[in-house]
């Protein structure tokens, strides 16, 4: 029962209603799992089981009674059947994070219920039977350490953890009123440089605090309400108040009555808005070590995407958001964020190979280099994200010195990016005992179909064995997890969230996860990344346009020459232009998006096609996935005869002429397209919408969440390209016969925007989170440290092992420096 503790599971078992409903449905449904068992495939998917019940069931009618029922409610919702003959084992997933599995004879038509651990064991046996049957094969269960840990329990909940957690704490105040000490010490322990905030060791129980803010808020009332602290700060020091309680007489009464009301009646609301006013947080650790992490020159590199863009546009958000608070908690302090990623000496033009470089438009926030090291000493190259964990252990080590000399002292808070830099946060937050927090931009194993089953097949190009023992440890080690979307945690009513899929799975031969986190976990949190708005604004808002980039713009998009920034040419210059831009990765699938285009006569004489990504010698790429889309690309413009079509331009590096070129496609009345065959977020769906432009998202990851289908854009199937196309025909032959159709969906995405996807939003919740769950941790200590325990072995004596499978890259030699 342990084994299957975080998983979610229905009150009644199915296997009852599915016996029923086999017996009553016996023939068909004998042919069907005899056709599951002979037809080859050991691993199916749901699309599988409805091909096969098509062909088994050819009456349509008895096929869609069968589909009503429940036996339809069952194959639908089968995420993945493991056929090992006679039996079919079915992952059946009824909604968003619950689970269930079954075991069918194919013969008898018998139903047995499974465990996830024995679901897993079953699915083994179709890659290595030895290892399936081996009593003493590595099981990892969280679940069973975590046994008595808090959850959620309505799906509707999921990513909502601050507002759980605050609840949990309030009625924990309210149990027992020993556990209010708890408060009092966390605020005992704030300090800033030295100095303590808040209140001081005068004030050390929860009575001699309660009896201090009610004679200091006598004394507040008596005063103006704009005084400075300055004025009445020797009053407060002689109750044992001390700053940080606010800037103005109002503002520290304000703090005081939530705190005193708070002890008198606890209430999560109450909880949520005082730390939301505490002194937490004021230095922030932010780690991101793989790629080039820049700010110039950098974009659009395998690797250098998104996590970037979103990182800098974080800092100045959170930067702005911590000087505001600072100023409101009536502190001189000053905010430092440090944005730490690896130094690259074999820099490219970018200016990775410095140590030390400010943030533009921030006051106090700088990117921090620390170099990865290997036994020859620095390493000098760029390493693809996928093979740089053999560095990470010593990079903390390095890293962590260095931030301390930076900083001048701890942070208040750590924060993860990508696989890497979430396992490098883990590890210092645990040395320094800081709050962590994860964000993971992308899981890898969702991108790739059983990347987990078939994880020796992939090892040698991806390593995904380090990549999901990285993402398992620090997933489970944070304090709390940011996520960009709902669907990234729980997915949708038909695919599992990318934490979800990590919920059980297995890799057959290293161990297999029963319980690796769970969706339900409250330290799951929500907070939609934004656009930078001064970058990403409408194409109506005329006085801002950057019309001096207005001739490049045309140059890029319409001269007739091939060269290094563009080939392909656009012949008709009045049709308007569906545009993509991304890095050249498969799952991007922008040569999806191109044969697309290739295929469909009717969208070609509708548009041009227009493709920012990569570039186009491919034996100047380093990336194994790059070289070979390049390749594909140039032989799909040679099979289609798409010149004189398309213009496939090269990564670009400028934002603002970026933003520009989204509005001069939004000028010929044209779409976005994002068709990536998955995609976590997706930045560039919430640029393009910043712009006024109509955008046609994958409906495979957050694309589907942030896009209302058909009212502030569309969803398109990357999976189905012929489906795709004939949606964006149908909405350009509507533009044609309804002349304010493009508006209106222009406009419903410009709304979609305001209302949900700001950076202010998201910097106010981010800190929020920083600090209820550094306290929530501080209360929580025994349970957190018997799982560090457990997560130590993980790294131990798993992660090291692994990483050594990884080849160290030999030195190339710099070229030499280029005449001046
Ligand atoms: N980008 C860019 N130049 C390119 C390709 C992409 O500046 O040639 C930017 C794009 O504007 C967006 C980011 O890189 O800001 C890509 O983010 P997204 O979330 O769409 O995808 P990721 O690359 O992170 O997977
Ligand atoms: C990485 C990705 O793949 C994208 O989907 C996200 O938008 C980006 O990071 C920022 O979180």
């Amino acid at each position: 029962a342990i084994a299957t503790a975080s998983l979610m599971r229905l009150d009644t078992p199915i296997s009852d209603s599915l016996n029923t409903a086999l017996r009553k449905s016996h023939n068909p449904m004998k042919k069907c799992f005899a056709r599951f068992v002979e037809n080859g495939k050991r691993l199916m998917k749901s699309q599988d089981l409805m091909k096969d019940l098509e062909i088994t069931i050819e009456d349509k009618r008895e096929r869609s009674q069968v589909l009503e029922g429940f036996l339809g409610y069952i194959l639908s919702n089968t995420q993945e059947a493991a056929v090992v003959p006679p039996n079919v084992a079915l992952a059946v997933r009824p909604s968003p994070g619950f689970w269930e599995f079954v075991k069918v004879n194919a013969t008898s038509l018998r139903v047995g219920d499974l465990t996830a651990s024995e679901y897993l064991k079953f699915k083994e046996a179709i890659f290595d039977e030895s290892w399936a049957n081996d009593e003493h094969a590595v099981e990892i269960d969280f679940g069973a350490i975590e046994f008595s840990a808090p959850r959620l329990s309505l799906p509707s909940s999921i990513g909502n953890g601050v507002n759980f957690i605050s609840k949990f704490i309030s009625s924990r105040f309210s149990e027992d009123k020993q556990n209010v000490r708890a408060l009092v010490d966390y605020l005992l322990a704030l300090h800033h440089r030295g100095q303590s905030l808040m209140i001081n060791k005068k004030l050390n129980t929860a009575s001699k605090l309660q009896s201090a803010l009610f004679a200091a808020q006598v004394y507040l009332s008596s005063l103006p309400k704009d005084t400075p602290y300055e004025e009445f700060k020797h009053k407060m020091k002689g109750w044992g108040f001390e700053k940080g309680w606010g800037s103005t007489s109002e503002r520290v009464s304000e703090t005081m009555l939530i705190l005193s009301e708070i002890l008198q009646a606890p209430d999560p609301l109450k909880l949520e808005l005082l730390f939301s006013k505490l002194p937490t947080t004021l230095n922030v650790v932010v780690f991101s070590p793989h790629g080039y992490f820049g700010q110039e020159g950098v974009l659009g590199m395998p690797d250098t995407g998104g996590q970037i863009v979103y990182i800098l546009d974080q800092v100045r958000a959170l930067e702005e958001e911590l000087l505001y608070r600072i100023e409101q908690q009536g502190l001189q302090a000053k905010p430092q964020i440090l944005v730490v990623t690896r130094l690259i000496p074999d820099a490219r033009g970018t200016k990775c190979n410095v140590e030390l470089e400010p943030i533009e438009n921030t006051k106090h926030s700088n990117i921090l280099r620390v170099p990865f090291y290997t036994q020859n000493g620095v390493l000098r190259q760029w390493v693809s994200r996928f093979d740089v964990y053999p560095y990470l252990e010593r990079f903390v080590k390095d890293a962590t010195g260095k931030i301390l000399e930076v900083m001048g002292c701890k942070p208040d808070l750590i924060i993860g990016n990508y696989t890497d830099g979430n396992l490098v946060a883990a590890l210092m937050a645990k040395k320094l005992g800081i709050t962590q927090g994860a964000i993971a931009h992308a899981l890898e194993k969702s991108k790739y179909e059983d990347s987990d089953a078939k994880w020796k097949e992939l090892d040698p190009k991806y390593h995904f064995s380090c990549q999901f023992t990285a993402d398992m440890i620090s997933m489970n080690a944070a304090d709390f997890i940011i996520t960009s979307t709902y669907q990234e945690i729980s997915g949708s009513e038909s695919r599992p969230g990318q934490y979800e899929s990590h919920e059980a799975f297995t890799m057959p031969g290293l161990y297999r996860v029963v319980s690796g986190i769970s969706v339900f976990d409250p330290k799951f949190n929500i907070a939609a990344p934004g656009a930078d708005q001064s970058v990403y604004f409408p194409f109506t808002d005329k006085s801002k346009r950057l019309t001096n980039f207005h001739p490049e713009i045309e140059e890029l998009l319409y001269s007739r020459e091939n060269n290094d920034e563009h080939i392909g040419y656009l012949a008709d210059k009045k049709k308007p232009i569906i545009f993509s831009m991304a890095r050249l990765d498969t799952v991007k699938n922008i040569t999806g998006l191109t044969e697309w285009f290739g295929k469909n006569r009717r969208l070609r004489s509708l548009v041009n096609l227009v493709v920012v990504a990569g570039f186009f010698d491919p034996s100047k790429s380093k990336d194994r996935e790059e070289i070979a889309e390049i390749k594909k690309m140039h032989s799909l413009i040679e099979k289609y005869k798409l010149r004189g079509q398309i213009r496939w331009i090269a990564a670009q590096t400028d934002r603002c002429r970026n933003g520009e070129l989204y509005r001069c496609i939004a000028d010929t009345k044209g779409a976005f397209v994002q068709p990536a065959l998955y995609e976590g977020f997706g930045l560039t769906v919430i640029e393009a919408m910043n712009c006024g432009l109509p955008t046609f998202a994958t409906n495979q990851g957050g694309p589907a969440e942030i896009i209302a289908d058909g009212v502030s854009g569309f969803h398109i199937d990357p999976n189905n390209g012929g489906e795709s196309s004939k949606k964006i025909v149908a909405f350009f032959e509507k533009c044609k016969s309804d002349g304010g159709y493009w508006n209106r969906i222009s406009e419903a995405g410009l709304q979609r925007i305001y209302e949900s996807y700001t950076w202010n939003i998201y910097a106010k919740k981010a800190l929020n989170m920083g600090s209820v769950y550094g306290f929530w941790r501080q209360i929580n200590k025994d349970q957190k440290q018997a799982k560090m325990r457990y997560i130590e072995l993980l790294y131990s004596l798993l992660f090291r092992k692994l990483v050594k499978n990884i080849p160290i890259p030999t030195e190339e030699p710099l070229p030499a420096p280029a005449a001046t």
